[in-house]
């Protein structure tokens, strides 16, 4: 709707504190320009309780909020922007389930990762939220 349709889709990916102290940057930028999308963004970030309680506001009352906020602000993150028809659900897919010892093979979480609460990668859930985080992160 409005003027939403005519831009190109974006996904917020963010490389978590576990992923830049593991030396997975690279790696994990790699997997995105390999399959074709475009960054238009990058920027190394130490996130704040209050940001990281408003980027995860949708898990407030789980009973792992504490836990994740403090994971999320214990160390500087990787923020981008990344675009391309259809990638947010792409990425999504790239990046692999939320459990990683459910994650696929081939995925970054099925080969990087063990931990639900360590898994080294944040990707939008919807072209809107792409948007919307993108825009956080970066007036932050
Ligand atoms: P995802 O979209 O795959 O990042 O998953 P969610 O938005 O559901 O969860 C966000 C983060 O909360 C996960 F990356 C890790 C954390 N989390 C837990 O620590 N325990 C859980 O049971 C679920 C999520």
């Amino acid at each position: 709707s409005g003027t939403r349709g005519r831009e190109v889709e974006q996904s917020y990916i963010m490389v978590k504190p576990d992923g830049v102290q593991r030396g997975l940057v690279g790696e994990i930028i790699s997997r995105f320009e390999k399959k074709g999308f475009l960054l238009k963004g990058l920027k190394l970030f130490q996130c704040s309780k209050d940001l990281a309680e408003e980027h995860y506001k949708d898990l407030k009352d789980k009973p792992f909020f504490p836990t994740l906020i403090d994971y999320i602000t214990s160390g500087p993150v990787v923020c981008m922007a990344w675009e391309g028809n259809g990638v947010v659900a792409s990425a999504r897919k790239l990046i692999g389930a939320t459990n990683p010892l459910q994650a696929e093979p081939g995925t970054i979480r099925g080969d990087l990762a063990v931990q639900t609460g360590r898994n080294v990668v944040h990707g939008s859930d919807s072209p809107d939220n792409g948007k919307r985080e993108i825009g956080k992160f970066s007036n932050n």
